[in-house]
């Protein structure tokens, strides 16, 4: 049998050893919990395939030694051990807990158990080490994974030190603390390599304001829908799934009806989530947040209950990522409107209540409220349409008017572009005011504003 330090150090290995895809699907489990909100644990599991044979409730407060209580779990050891024939927890192999679990639970656990155990940090890991698509989403799950190792590494080494529990595997002290000291040397590589590209992320972001583009980042809860709102609107393919934690890392695109417009899709948040594991995902998440628009993304389908923990979930781990002075206009937007179920005015209430406002309802599915949307970021960004005349050339200024459509063109939207023949063109469009200024004073006799 494996030592309870190898199923407690998956992660790094898991991650050196490109742990499959499917490495854990079909696993049974059961799932030990002090609350009775069990759902979206469940759902997290179900997403790597892992089936929860049966939930085992003890009320009251978490221990703060081993998260339920001792004379519990040593039963629980029993049973596992007894797998008398037709037992329901026949082809159990794993052990959930619903609690992100201290290094000390964690290995206690483990101690008493004498099974693979895993808390929800645990879970969040391995699901994020499956959908983990890209180099940038697998260099930071690799860092997650890592930090996780050395807290548990540590406490070991502590408990060897102390004398607190002697012989975990071969080793004794002395080897485990080479493999912390492996492991912490690896956390400083990566590191190193995570903050060079964010470094240039920050820099293309730097480059991309100074030329005048916009940027749009939309952030929400998992599975709020904003993959298929970012896909709606920049016609840009990405992976949308009815799963949590689709995405991992940021894609940036250009809203189709405004080329001058970017829009940033990225991960999304969930209740709880350990700073620790979320600080690796920082840099992914400033490639969103650090725009001139956030859109806040909220599923209308929701139950109100389930809106207002989503809404507060988000609204806590945004703010907590921004800084004060730099945060950027923020509006709620309610996707999956085809799928709302209570009253409207609710949600609005909810959302007024937790300090936000509502900008807009769409569905992407059902193409509905999407133009809306749009008109609603254009406005935010560029402003109102502006109508004037654009005059043909003189002797004064002989600069083509073909040459002024085509500039207008590049930096605006435009609306509508009425051809008067002698008189020149009627338009309407939107377009940065600096823009308008800086043609207006190259070209003063030929802008006429309505
Ligand atoms: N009915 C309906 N379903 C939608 C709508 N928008 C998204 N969905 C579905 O909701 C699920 C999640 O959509 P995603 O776009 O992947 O959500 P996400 O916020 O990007 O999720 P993560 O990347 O996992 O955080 C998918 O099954 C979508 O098809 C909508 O407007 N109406
Ligand atoms: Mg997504």
């Amino acid at each position: 049998m494996a030592t309870g330090a190898d199923f407690l150090l998956s992660g790094s290995a898991g991650v050196q050893l490109q742990e499959g895809r499917r490495a854990h699907e079909g696993r049974r489990a059961i799932l030990l919990t002090r609350k009775t909100d069990v759902g979206e644990f469940i759902s997290l599991a179900s997403t790597m395939g892992i089936e929860i044979i049966e939930v085992i409730h003890q009320p009251g407060s978490s221990d703060p030694r081993h998260v339920l209580g001792s004379g519990r779990l040593e039963a629980i050891r029993d049973e596992l051990k007894a797998k008398v024939e037709g037992h329901p927890w026949s082809g159990v192999d794993l052990v959930m807990v619903h609690h992100n679990a201290s290094p000390r639970q964690l290995v206690n656990l483990n101690e008493i158990l004498e099974f693979e155990v895993w808390d929800r940090v645990r879970l969040l890991l391995h699901l994020f080490t499956n959908h983990a698509n890209s180099v940038e989403a697998r260099t930071q799950v690799r860092l997650a994974r890592l930090r996780a190792d050395s807290s548990v590494l540590r406490e070991i080494v502590h408990r060897e030190t102390t004398g607190e529990r002697m012989g975990w595997g071969a080793g004794g002290k002395h080897a485990w603390q080479g493999v912390l000291e492996t492991v912490q040397k690896e956390v400083v590589a990566v590191q190193k390599k995570q903050r060079k590209h964010a470094r240039s992320q920050a820099e293309r972001r730097r480059q991309r304001k100074r030329s005048g583009v916009s940027t749009v980042g939309l952030a929400g809860y998992t599975n709020a829908g904003k993959s298929t709102l970012f896909m709606a609107l920049s016609g840009k393919d990405v992976l949308i799934e009815d799963r949590l934690f689709s995405t991992l890392e940021t894609t940036v695109g250009r809203m189709l009806s405004s080329p001058r417009v970017l829009m940033a899709d990225t991960i999304g948040f969930i209740d709880r989530i350990p700073a620790e594991l979320l600080d690796a995902f920082r840099a992914t998440l400033a490639e969103s947040l650090e725009c001139d628009l956030l859109l806040l993304v909220l599923d209308a389908g929701d139950s109100l209950s389930e809106i207002d923990r989503k809404l507060k979930t988000s609204r806590r781990d945004l703010l907590e990522r921004m800084d004060g002075d730099d945060r950027p206009i923020t509006g709620v937007v309610l996707s999956k409107i085809d799928l709302l179920k209570e009253d409207i005015d609710e949600i609005y209430h909810l959302v007024e209540e937790n300090g936000l406002e509502v900008i807009a309802e769409v569905s992407a599915i059902a193409e509905q409220g999407l133009d809306e949307l749009c008109q609603c970021i254009l406005d935010e960004l560029i402003g109102p349409p502006l109508k004037f005349h654009l005059r043909h050339q003189t002797e004064k200024d002989s600069t083509p008017i073909e040459r002024l459509l085509h500039d207008l063109h590049e930096c605006g939207q435009m609306d509508s572009q009425i051809d008067n023949g002698e008189q020149g063109f009627e338009i309407e469009m939107r377009i940065p005011k600096l823009d308008l200024d800086r043609l207006i004073s190259r070209h003063p006799t030929r802008v006429e504003m309505q």
